[in-house]
Parts: C-alpha cells; structure tokens; sequence
C-alpha cells in the first residue's frame, strides 16, 4: 500500500507460529501430491481439466480457456452439461440412491433426511411445478427462502430446466427483494408464509407482498407453508401453494436441459458492506468445475463423509460449498436452519456430535463468538469426529484460530482459512490441508493453477512483508462472467484499476489490501475502504485490531478512524467486546501497550468503547462504516441491514456516556 511517499510500509503480517498438517490428515488428504503447484503451472490452462472431470458433460468441451475477449473470459467453450443432474442424477445412476444427500436440522429441533432419490424426485416435481407456471429457459426465478429444504430443492429444480436462479437473502427487506427482482426483471418469485425467529413466527409473506407491490413487472409467486397453523396466511391471484404446486406433478420427471458451459446458473447479489449490491453472473461449467475441485482439494470433501457447511445459502458460500460443491461430490451436507446460541450455546456441538460431522467450516464471526462464550459449551460434546475445519468471510487472527483448533479441533485438526469472494465464485486462496504448513493468521499461497499478486498503487508487486492490494493475474474458471448491470460496470469496478488493454495485461482487482510473506502465503486484511490514513501513514484496520485481539481476554475489536476536532486530523477509534469474565478496565492498559509495541504509537486507539456485540452485516461481516459514523457523531441512516440493529443504541449510548 501507498505510505503516500510511493514506498510500501513494511512490518511483520500478524501470523502465528506455523504448524504442519498431521500425517493422520495428510495420508488420507484428497490432495497430497507436494508438487501440484508446480504440475499446474506448467500444464496452466489445460491443468482446470483436472477440475473440469469431476462433472459429467453432455457434451465435451473443445477449449479449456478462450481467452480471446478479456477480461470477457469463457471456460469449457463448447462442453454441454446440466448441474442438477451433475449434483443429483448422476449419484442416483451410480447406485447411490439410497445416500444421503441433505441432512436438514430445523430451527425447533426438527430434523429431516433427503437420499438423493429424495431430492431427485422433489427436483423433478418443481422443476414440472415451475414449467406449468410458465418459467422457461433463461428466465430469473427470484427464491426468497429461510434455511429449509426446499431453497436448494428449488434451486436445483431452476438449474434443470435451465432457468438461472436469484436467491435473495431471507433476512433482506421487501425494499431489497424488489430492488432485485426489477434489477433482473424477474416474474416469479418462490418464498414461504414465514419463519421462526428465536421461538416466534415471522411473516415473511407480508415482506414479499410488498415487494410485488413495488414492482412493475407481474410476479407469479409460490409459497411454502412453512408454519402452518402458527400464521395462517391466504393466497390471492398469481399464486400457488408449493407443496400442492409438487403434489399435482407428484412422479413426473423432467429432461434436464443441457445448458452450454456459459450460460448462467444464478446470479447473485455481493452482500456489500460498502456501496450498491452488484448482480454477480456466474454460468454453468466454470462455476461447478471449480466449486466442485475446491470442495475436493481445500474442503477435503469424500463421498462418504458427513460435511456441515454453517453459512446461509442466501450468500455466496451456502451456493457454492453447502449446495453446489459438497452435492457435485455426492456427499451428506448438513443444513441448519437455526443460530448458533438457541435453545443453548451449545447447539452445533450437539449436531456435530450426533451427526458424526468429519469437516466443519464456518465464519471468523462465529468462531470469535464462540471463544466469547466459552470452551465449557464444546466441551460437553464428543467432537473426536472432525477431521478438518475451516473459516471464510473475514480475516481470522491468530487468538481465534488457536482457539478454534484447541477447543474444536481438538488440538489436531488442520484449519484451512479460505479467501475469496463473490464474484471469485470458489476459493482462490486457501493452504491445501494435505501439503501445505499452516499459519495462523495466514490464509496460505493462491492454490494451484491461481496466480496473485499484492501489487502497490502503480501495480509494481511489493516485497515480501510490505502491505498492498490483492490483484489476481490469471482468469480462473469460477469466475463472474459479468455484473447484470452490465459489462461496463464489470470493467469499471473489477478490471479497470490495474489491466492495460493496450497490452491486453489484465489482472483482476479484489478491493482487498493483503501482506505477502516470503513463502509466498496470503494474510488478507480487509477492504481497501478499512484503511485509516493517520499522520500520513496508512493503517489498516485489521492489523490494529489484530493486535487488540490476541491481548487475553478479548474475543473481538473494531477500529475505525475519527476526525479531531480540529478537523485536521484523524485519531482511532477502537470498539471492543471481551470474553466472559473480563471486562474493561482489565484490559486497557494491555490494548494500548501491544498495539504500541507490534504496530506503533501512531495506531494507538485514542478512545475505546467496550461493548458486548459489534454491529454485523447479516453475513456477519463486521460494520466499520457504520462504526465510523457513530465515532464521528454523524447520522446513521437505515441500519435494517444489519443482524443486530439493536447494538447501535447501546454503542451510542456507552458512547455518549463518557
Ligand atoms: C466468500 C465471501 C468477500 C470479502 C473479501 C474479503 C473478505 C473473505 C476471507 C476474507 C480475510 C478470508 N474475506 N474470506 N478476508 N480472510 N479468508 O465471504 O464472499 O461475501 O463476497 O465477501 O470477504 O474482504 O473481499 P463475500
């Protein structure tokens, strides 16, 4: 990064100390073989066969990688395949009907089973269901479904018939649903009466239903009763009940339609805790290659195994590694309805324990909310099942990481800290648990057959330990093919930054700032919007509040910049919560002393507010904008996208009190 004297600032990436896979893992590891790497990089592009035969193709492709309208890049160009039937059909023809394909664990305690014969038979019968309301190839279906099966059964119904899907987030606003479905001019809308909230039922019909009214277009809708006699709800014209919609088409089968690798699968709004949401396209034969080898080389994913992915399919990663990759293996994949913390904070050992899970992997958010409460809740369950965890959507630091491996892991299991995005479809940074060392706060080297480079602001890459911005150099085939908004947008906001098309250099711009070390490994550290220029020196926000975190006692920090008085210059602001049996005063004089010593006095906080909750996005990434506005006493706005609104007045109000 650019100290403003054109010179990248040089210090240490926060990592801990490195650790070796365990032989345990890396003998039966999926991906063992020391040299891939290098196997890729001599054989780049034709290596993302390697990916590519994990599906089954209707037709095969004649090119691994046309490359010919960058940064338009096209993958697999000619091959036909249909992803349904690569993540159902197929496993149902290899005699694996009786498998079990979802195992779905309600918000009530309720649990339910799907064999892949299970899901073959619901896909065809939406897929039917969605044909007579009139969807036809190439139409957005718009889903707007909790945690319940049939979001990936709809899903999946879509990709049959060819139909990409949207999936909006549950959680959204009507506001949010409607900006969507007129930003994709979609007609049909798939969405439930409601859902519990904690113990209460929650209309989710009401949100929907004004979000139709908002719209221009007519919107077919389906509705899944979800609560039953809990909220009683009607329907009214260009509606239809899901389940009657499935019993009127009970048994009937639909061809899947065999969809060229480039057309879209879904398309997919960035959750955004910056700016607009963008529509990220993603199609049918790159995506599912990619998801499909990352499942198997970072996730380590076998058939036989029982893997519980904790995101939410309204994002990225539920898409990509509960639904698309983990199904595309044929595996069990475990889908929880819930939050972590009800009835008990002990509610996912409990799963994993009676489910016998072998891979785990969650946010950074969640595992910090863990160590918050305390080993007592893991500990009361038999975790010996877990092979592998894994952490994606923020920087995880050391103190956490340590935690999670000790108090989840058991001490044993190797932990891979996967970056990407949503617009980067899979994972592109990542350990491969078989191979490579661990560092703890490190994501690890871009994975075989990715290129990265963390390059300063005129895009020179910098040396090893300097900060800078995370460029990835090769197109890769997860990739987004384009912003719905159109293609211009896709250049502006991904491409423009650091290509040149006069040499036709193109290298995609993340919008991350990340360290390099000499081994080449990844510690990304946010957003470049998190970045405080304080004193002319430019500090990101995740290094300071890596050293406040690994300080004992405190389980989360955010800081953000503040104007002084004056106006003239910027102080930090650091908003902490600690663990259980710490508090405040404990802790003070250990934040600023380790913040001195590992970053230097000009990042020392000049205020720090504790608090028991950060404000999240309801992806759970943490809210520095809004943080910013509160340190600087400006108005807030609409704070309905967060997942915890209510911490804002409790922020405000420990604020105002000093
Ligand atoms: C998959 C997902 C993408 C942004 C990304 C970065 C942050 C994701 C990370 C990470 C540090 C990791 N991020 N994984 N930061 N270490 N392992 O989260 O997609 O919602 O689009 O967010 O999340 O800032 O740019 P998305």
């Amino acid at each position: 990064m650019d100290d403003g004297n054109g010179r990248g600032r040089t210090h240490p990436a926060p990592t801990g100390s490195p650790r070796d896979p365990p032989a345990s893992f890396a003998e039966q590891a999926t991906v063992s073989n020391g040299g891939i790497h290098e196997e890729f990089d001599a054989n780049w592009p034709d290596c993302w066969d390697r990916a590519a035969e994990l599906l089954s193709w209707i037709e095969p492709y004649d090119t691994v990688l046309d490359d010919e309208d960058a940064p338009f890049y096209r993958w697999f160009t000619g091959g036909k395949l249909n992803a349904a039937a690569n993540c159902v059909d197929r496993h149902v023809e290899q005699g694996r009907k009786t498998h079990t394909a979802i195992r779905w664990e309600g918000k009530r305690g309720e649990r339910a089973t799907y064999t892949y014969q299970d899901l073959y038979v619901a896909i065809n019968e939406i897929a039917a269901g969605l044909r007579e309301l009139g969807v036809e190839t190439d139409d957005v279906v718009t889903i707007y479904l909790p945690m319940i099966p049939e979001l990936p059964i709809t899903m999946l119904a879509c990709a049959r018939i060819g139909a990409p899907h949207s999936v909006v987030f549950a959680g959204l606003s009507a506001d949010a649903l409607a900006t969507r479905m007129d930003a994709a001019e979609s007609e049909y809308l798939i969405t439930c009466d409601g859902y519990y909230r904690r113990g209460d039922a929650f209309n989710q019909k009401s949100k929907a239903d004004n979000a139709r009214l908002a719209l221009e277009q007519d919107v077919r809708t389906v509705v899944v009763d979800r609560l039953g006699e809990d909220l009683p709800h009607v329907l009214g014209d260009a509606e239809w009940d899901y389940h009657e919609l499935q019993a009127t088409h009970a048994g009937e089968t639909v061809e899947p339609v065999a969809r060229d690798a480039e057309d879209m699968l879904f398309l997919m709004y960035t959750s955004g805790t910056t700016g607009e949401p963008k529509g990220v396209v993603h199609t049918t034969g790159g995506y599912l290659s990619h998801v499909a080898w990352t499942s198997r080389a970072v996730l380590d994913i076998e058939p036989e195994d029982t893997y519980w992915c904790g995101a939410d399919i309204g994002w990225i990663t539920g898409h990509s590694y509960i639904v698309y990759g983990p199904l595309a293996l044929g595996t069990t994949t475990v889908m929880y309805e819930g939050t972590p913390d009800y009835p008990d904070r002990d509610r996912l050992w409990e799963i994993i324990d009676r489910n016998a899970v072998d891979v785990f992997y969650t946010a950074p958010t969640a595992v910090r909310a863990f160590m918050k409460w305390g080993a007592e809740y893991p500990g009361r369950y038999d975790l010996s099942s877990l092979r592998l965890l894994g952490t994606v959507g923020e920087p995880i630091s050391p103190r956490p990481w340590n935690w999670y491996r000790e108090h989840v892991g058991g001490g044993e299991c190797p932990i891979v800290d996967t970056w990407w995005q949503t617009e980067t479809g899979a994972i592109l940074v990542s350990t491969l648990p078989g191979v490579d060392e661990m560092k703890p706060g490190a994501s690890g080297r871009p994975l075989p057959g990715i290129d990265a480079q963390v390059v300063d602001a005129d895009g020179t890459p910098v040396a090893a330990g300097d900060t800078g911005y995370l460029t990835i150099t090769r197109p890769w085939p997860g990739m987004a093919r384009t912003l719905y908004d159109g293609d211009e947008r896709f250049v502006r906001e991904y491409w423009e930054r650091f290509s040149d098309p006069d040499t036709d250099d193109w290298n995609y711009f993340s919008g991350d700032t990340a360290c390099l070390d000499e081994d080449g490994y990844i510690t990304v550290l946010g957003r470049v919007d998190d970045v405080i220029s304080v004193e002319g020196k430019q500090l990101s926000s995740m290094e300071i509040e890596s050293a406040i975190t690994s300080v004992d006692g405190i389980a989360e920090a955010a800081v953000v910049g503040r104007s002084s008085d004056s106006g003239d210059e910027t102080d930090i602001y650091a908003y902490v919560s600690t663990e259980r049996g710490y508090d405040g005063t404990d802790v003070r004089a250990s934040i600023v002393g380790n913040v001195e010593s590992v970053i230097g006095e000009a990042a020392v906080p000049r205020d720090i507010v504790f608090t028991p909750e950060l404000p999240k996005t309801r992806s759970g990434k943490i809210m520095r904008r809004l943080l910013e506005d509160i340190a600087n006493g400006e108005s807030l706005g609409d704070t309905s996208a967060l997942r915890n609104p209510e911490i804002v007045g409790e922020i405000q109000a420990e604020r105002d009190g000093r």
